[in-house]
Order: C-alpha cells, then sequence, then structure tokens
C-alpha cells in the first residue's frame, strides 16, 4: 500500500478534494461566514504539527517534546495581542462554539442569566437557543431588533433592568450593522453584569480599523478564525486581565484536552497576514463590495432587512419577489452561486424555507472581486430568482458564472 499520497491510497477522499476544489474554483461563494484562506495557512494545517500532544499553554505543559509548539502558541498569541490590542488572548477554541461555551462555564454559575440576541434578528444559536445544551444550563433571555432593524438601546437596557443578567452578549451572525459597545458597556455597568463580544463574522474588519472595537470596553471577546479574518477554521479568546486564569482554566483542563497546534500554527499565519498593510485594504473593499450588493438589490426593489449594511453581509427578503429563502438558495446553487437560506427579524416561515437569503463579500473579495464584479452577480441573482423553475436558463446562468469566477483563482486550488 502506498500511504504517501491521497491520490494513490485513497482515491474516494482524493476525488472528493478534486470536485470540492472544481466547486469553489468554478463557484462564486456568497455565504458571508466563509472564506479562502492562503497557501501559507493550507500548509501549516497539513503540518507535522497535529502529530503533537501538548496539554497546558506555553512554559508549562504536561508533555514533553513542547519547545516548537510553545514558539508557535506563543507567536499566535502575541501576534493576536497586537493585531486587536488587547490584555490576554487563548488561541486553543476548537471553534467559535466551545469558545463561547467555555467563557459561559469560566465566568458564570449554572442557573445564571445571560441577556443575548434571538437568533431570527440576526443572533446565534450558542447565544442561548432553546434547541442548544447550555440553553437547559443558563437562563438566557432574548433581545430583538426594533421595527427600523436596530438595537434599541432603551430597550436592551429595560431588559437588563428587569432580568438583572449576569452577562450580557453582543455580536451577531446575520446583523449587518455596528454596534455600539460603549452605550451597551454603560448598561451593563448600571446593573452589574459583565461584557462578552462575540465578534466572529467581524473580527477581520474590527483588526483593519474599519468596525468599533469592542477591547476597549469589553470583558471578553470570542471569535472564530475563519470568517473575515481569514485563518484556519478555529476559535479564540480574548478577554482583560482580572479575567485571564479564568478563561484559560475553563478552556484548558475545564472543557477541552490536546490543543489542535497545527491549526494554532495556520492561525498564527492568518494573524501575520492580517497585521500587514494589504489586509487593510482587503477589509476595505469587503466594505465597498457590500455597499454594492446594497444598491443594487435597493434598485430592484428587494427588502433588506436592518435597512442595509455597514459591514460584509445582507440578509434579504426575496418574498417580496414572489419566491422563498429555500427556493432562492436552489435556484442560486443551481446558477453557481452559493448563499444560505436565513429567517428574518419576526420571520413568519419555517426556519428549514424561511423569507430570506444571507449574502457576503468576504470570499469574493480575496478572489480579487471589486465593485463591477458585485454588479454583476446581482444581476445573475436577480435573473436566476426569476427563473427558479428553469433549469435551462439557471444552467445558462451557471456557465457565465463560471466563465467569471475562473478569472479569479482560489489560493491553492489547483485545475
Ligand atoms: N455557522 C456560522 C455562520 O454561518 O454564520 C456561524 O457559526
Amino acid at each position: 500500500m502506498d500511504m504517501t499520497s491521497i491520490k494513490s491510497y485513497d482515491p474516494v477522499i482524493y476525488d472528493a478534494i478534486k470536485h470540492e476544489e472544481k466547486r469553489q474554483r468554478e463557484g462564486i461563494e456568497l455565504i458571508p461566514s466563509e472564506n479562502y484562506v492562503s497557501v501559507a495557512v493550507l500548509e501549516a494545517l497539513g503540518s507535522v504539527l497535529t502529530n503533537k500532544y501538548s496539554e497546558g499553554y506555553p512554559g508549562k505543559r504536561y508533555y514533553g517534546g513542547c519547545e516548537n509548539i510553545d514558539v508557535v502558541e506563543s507567536q499566535a498569541i502575541e501576534r493576536v495581542k497586537q493585531l486587536f490590542g488587547c490584555d490576554h488572548a487563548n488561541v486553543q477554541p476548537l471553534s467559535g462554539a466551545p469558545a463561547n461555551i467555555a467563557v459561559y462555564f469560566g465566568i458564570l454559575e449554572p442557573g445564571d442569566t445571560i441577556l443575548g440576541m434571538d437568533l431570527s434578528h440576526g443572533g446565534h444559536l450558542t447565544h442561548g437557543h432553546p434547541v442548544t445544551h447550555m440553553a437547559k444550563i443558563f437562563n438566557f433571555v432574548r433581545y430583538h431588533t426594533n421595527a427600523a432593524g436596530e438595537i434599541d438601546l432603551n430597550d436592551l437596557e429595560a431588559m437588563a433592568m428587569q432580568h438583572k443578567p449576569k452577562l450580557i452578549l453582543v455580536g451577531y451572525s446575520a446583523y449587518s450593522r455596528d454596534i455600539d459597545y460603549i452605550n451597551i458597556k454603560k448598561i451593563a455597568d448600571k446593573v452589574g453584569a459583565m461584557t462578552m463580544a462575540d465578534v466572529a463574522h467581524i473580527a477581520g474588519l474590527i483588526a483593519a480599523g474599519e468596525m468599533n472595537n469592542p477591547v476597549p470596553y469589553f470583558d471578553i471577546i470570542t471569535s472564530t478564525t475563519h470568517k473575515t479574518l481569514r485563518g484556519p477554521r478555529g476559535g479564540l479568546i480574548l478577554c482583560k486581565q482580572p479575567f485571564a486564569k479564568k478563561i484559560d482554566k475553563s478552556v484548558f483542563p475545564g472543557f477541552q484536552g490536546g490543543p489542535h497546534e497545527n491549526n494554532i500554527a495556520a492561525k498564527a499565519i492568518a494573524f501575520k497576514e492580517a497585521l500587514e498593510p494589504a489586509y487593510k485594504d482587503y477589509a476595505r473593499q469587503i466594505k465597498a463590495n457590500a455597499k454594492i450588493f446594497e444598491e443594487e438589490f435597493n434598485k430592484l426593489g428587494y427588502r433588506l432587512m436592518f435597512g442595509g449594511t455597514d459591514n460584509h453581509l445582507l440578509l434579504i427578503d426575496v418574498t417580496t419577489h414572489g419566491i422563498t429563502g429555500k427556493e432562492a438558495q436552489i435556484a442560486l446553487d443551481k446558477a453557481g452561486i452559493t448563499c444560505n437560506m436565513n429567517m428574518i427579524p419576526n420571520d413568519p416561515r419555517p426556519p428549514l424555507d424561511p423569507s430570506g437569503i444571507r449574502i457576503g463579500t468576504p470570499a469574493m473579495t480575496t478572489r480579487g472581486l471589486k465593485e463591477p464584479e458585485m454588479r454583476q452577480i446581482v444581476a445573475w441573482m436577480n435573473a436566476a430568482m426569476k427563473n427558479h423553475g428553469n433549469d435551462q436558463k439557471l444552467a445558462e446562468i451557471k456557465s457565465e458564472v463560471t466563465e467569471m469566477a475562473l478569472k479569479f483563482p482560489v489560493p491553492g486550488a489547483k485545475a
């Protein structure tokens, strides 16, 4: 058996990878939580660091042979601290959900109240949705956006006064506006609550100075590393010094075992990339491209939730055009454009066939698309949604989509 390459050893997995490379190269990726990592990040992920156990933290491990691992993890920590200007960083969380769970257990007791945003208004499952295990352990109370699509701070304050949460939680997965950390911190102080921002979606925009940074105001920040931050799949926690010990103990040994050091090396590389001046241009272009989406969908009469976008994403009610979110997602898939169906605030439709779609620009901006291509994508999307039952028309759109997509390579995806 030749185990030196996937191709010779495991053709099933090899073919699946090749087909996925082709899908990525030929398609337009608009899922706002996805991105394309650099070849350097891919290289670190596929390195021998995956062989090593290193429970503990740099300089304090439970295993021998960790001298190289310590270099890797220390670099990741120092770089992410520099990127966000924070006191303390833990780069071991395996992803965003484990990072959030580690924070809840690190600073709260079972039964404590957490005030977080409702999923259908742009929040996240791990912010207390009833289907999650965490909702059985902590008492989540959920706030909503108002009719104008804003987080009403008077409403938030009234809820905080009524429920006296131990933790106020901000940071969203489908919300397209910036967050007023300063005034939310003031509300938290009035009721003696701690503050946590889950910036998974917008971490890259914050790092580049394109969105408000919660670090100076909030106690704890969590994030994934694979969205706008453009690193490997993974998570991180940043916090103020007084929380550092509790957070580290909660991640390990409280919740996780051995850290995935190949992944942490890839995070370190992504943080280095995000510290480069070119990354600031990238973040600016993400927002500029999203504004084109806003402009073009507005012209076409679609209903944009929250009134538009200040970040990388848009949540669009497509029922105005006689189509459901699920129908739109399927039609767009057939046209080579990937996005996800999504609930809109107060959605009368069910989660598996909601009223909206969620689209974003981080991935295609990485591939170098700018304003003219964004306008063209909206034209294709509109045509696909209008012709959602017409497979021949969708196939025609797909061939145009593929022709354009192939002009903008995916890092590391070979022909
Ligand atoms: N699943 C991610 C997203 O798509 O936003 C959030 O965890």
